[in-house]
């Protein structure tokens, strides 16, 4: 799926600004041929939760309504135009003058319709209603239920079944861009490297509607120059002396893509793309015939005010404060982010472990971590969930949208799931089949696991190239014992060693929470000391594993979550704050992260 952009043949309108909002209290009904009956706005693209000082708004559960206005400038009333949303979460129902015209669900892929058939010539008005539900069909998971108040009225509840807070609305840029009649829908960009040779064979293949006599591609070196140029819809060009994509060096080449119809261009649109070669062999991860050390974070779409909403200064900010520190990675936890960030990582070198956001599948999540102990422990994930078919819909869109980044280099295809519980493989190995299949870069797979599913319990780790481990032993397990929790780390990743010598290894998670500006004489749990401390021990074990391959540590930065016995406004394990400022912790951190290189720390 392409990203909106203006060319020689296509324009783009924004739609960003404010947007009538309201929550809907189900007492009577909205009808979307009038206008919506309110003055209230909120800022899109944002999250709708915290922009007001309402209670009631941020933790409405059920459906809000969206509404803006714009007109078409009549030069493009003969253009094909498309709407299309970055995102809505969860679900949308969208009407043009009061019709609808589509609905989509998922709240964190694109999704786009043709509008010219419902355009008036003035003030069309768009209207959005959304569903911030999640239950047990949906992705990710949520604990639904409804009651009743005294008036018989239906209150709607959502439980997150996850650690981050259920924010929601028109959280990414809502755009409308315009082609020709005839155009180019898609463009897949699978380079194929000979590093021995420094030669790239890129296969370029180009989906068009409408009328087309040709289509001609030309590659663009970095400076605009072009490089190599054929006529056809799929085609494989060469690129002799070819500039490699490499961690935190990238290098972007552009194919232009031209549609023609008796010589004349038609349509045209500018693909990025990046040469690099990305492989799991003998236990480690290769990026052009090296073996990488991830280096990085899981992190969150969450800061103050826009909540999830798009937010490029903050963007902008992470990349550079992990390249600050020496990082190199992180992974889109725990659903995919927006498309405005993957192309900047494309541009900073950034390794990114694309994410689902297959998050909660485990029906016995809760704050209750004793589980976490337990070697034998089994739950009716798979008999209760319904999330097949949602998950198999993601798999497909995140593709689509993402298989021509450079930056991508792994997906992930869930967080935390039961892998340990009955059914769990029969439940992942179509997806993982999947997956593979519709890949067209055959990138490596994996998923993210829960502690209970260790080297004896864990039924799935046959289907990951990659086994990608979250751990808390010092803090969920054994806390603020760290020699325990040292000894526990060692034997684990031994075991995992012992038991699957051809797959690398990384933490995908680990951390503790931590109150900036908390000290202690004693290195106590939460204190500033204890952060540090835990990150030196858990350092000292990766070292020693020689098919680890990577410490993405937990979190980022502090975000917002659901409240809970073990939540203060939030999750506090980041080792910034939420506004960005360094925990004590970040100076060790830089130190060690600087002195790893990005390739062959593993030998
Ligand atoms: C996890 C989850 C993550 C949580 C984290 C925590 O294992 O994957 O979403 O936020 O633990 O801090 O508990």
């Amino acid at each position: 799926m392409l990203y909106p952009l203006t060319t020689p043949s296509r324009t783009l309108l924004d739609l960003s600004g404010l947007w009538k909002f309201m929550i809907d209290e189900e007492t009577t009904p909205i009808d979307p041929k009038k206008p919506l009956p309110t003055e209230d706005v909120v800022s899109v693209p944002a999250s709708f939760n915290d922009q007001t000082a309402s209670k009631k708004i941020r933790e409405h559960n059920g459906f809000v309504w969206y509404e803006t206005s714009f007109d078409i400038a009549k030069p493009l009333a003969s253009q094909r135009l498309v709407l299309r949303f970055g995102s809505a979460t969860h679900e949308a129902w969208v009407y043009l003058n009061g019709q609808e015209i589509t609905h989509h669900k998922g709240g964190f892929t694109p999704f786009e319709v043709e509008i010219n058939d419902y355009l008036v010539a003035n003030d069309n008005r768009l209207t959005v209603k959304l569903s911030n539900i999640l239950d047990y069909t949906t992705l990710p998971v949520g604990n639904y239920s409804e009651t009743t108040d005294a008036s018989g009225h239906k209150i709607r509840h959502v439980d997150e079944n996850f650690d981050f807070f259920n924010y929601a609305g028109l959280q990414r840029p809502v755009k409308i861009y315009s082609t020709p009649t005839s155009y180019i829908n898609d463009i897949t960009v699978v380079p194929n490297v000979d590093l021995e040779n420094s030669r790239a064979d890129v296969q370029v293949k180009v989906a068009t509607e409408g009328e087309f006599d040709d289509v001609k591609v030309t590659i663009l070196d970095q400076d605009g120059k072009p490089v190599v140029s054929g006529h056809s819809a799929d085609q494989t060009l060469t690129i002799n002396d070819v500039h490699l994509w490499q961690p935190m060096h990238a290098y972007l080449y552009r194919a232009r893509v031209e549609g023609l119809k008796n010589g004349q261009v038609i349509d045209s649109y500018t693909e990025e793309f990046g040469v690099r070669k990305v492989e799991v062999k003998n236990a480690q991860f290769l990026i052009n015939g090296e073996p990488f050390y991830f280096k990085g974070f899981g992190k969150h779409e969450d800061s103050y005010v826009h909540g999830r909403g798009f937010n490029e200064p903050t963007n902008v900010l992470d990349i550079h404060l992990m390249k600050d520190m020496g990082a190199n990675s992180f992974r889109t936890s725990h659903y995919p982010y927006s498309e405005e960030m993957m192309r900047l990582c494309d541009r900073e070198g950034i390794v990114v472990i694309d994410e689902t956001p297959a998050v909660g599948l485990m029906v016995s999540f809760g704050f209750d971590v004793s589980m976490l102990e337990s070697d034998d422990y089994q739950d009716d994930t798979w008999t209760k969930l319904k999330t097949a078919d949602a998950h198999k819909q993601v798999i497909k869109e995140i593709i689509e949208r993402d298989k021509n980044h450079a930056c991508v280099a792994m997906w992930s295809i869930a967080n935390e799931a039961a892998t340990f519980s009955k059914g769990a493989y029969e439940y992942f190995k179509p997806l993982f089949d999947e997956a593979r299949q519709l890949d067209p870069q055959n990138r490596p797979c994996t998923y993210t696991s829960i502690m209970m599913a260790n080297p004896k319990t864990d039924n799935c780790v046959s289907l990951v190239d990659v086994i990608a481990l979250n751990r808390y032993y010092g803090w969920y397990v054994a806390n603020g014992d760290l020699a325990t929790a040292e000894k526990a780390t060692r034997d684990e990743l031994k075991a995992y060693s012992d038991k699957f010598p051809d797959k690398p290894i990384m933490y995908t998670e680990y951390g503790a929470d931590t109150i900036p500006g908390l000290h202690s004489n004693y290195d106590e749990p939460f204190s500033e000391e204890f952060q540090e401390d835990y990150y030196r021990m858990t350092s000292k074990v990766f070292d020693e594993i020689p098919h680890f391959v990577g410490e993405q540590l937990w979190n980022f930065a502090d975000f917002q979550t659901k409240s809970g016995i073990q939540r203060v406004q939030g999750n506090k394990k980041g080792i910034f704050t939420r506004s960005r400022e360094p925990k004590m912790v970040v100076r060790y951190l830089k130190k060690r992260w600087t002195n790893i290189p990005d390739f062959g720390y593993k030998k």
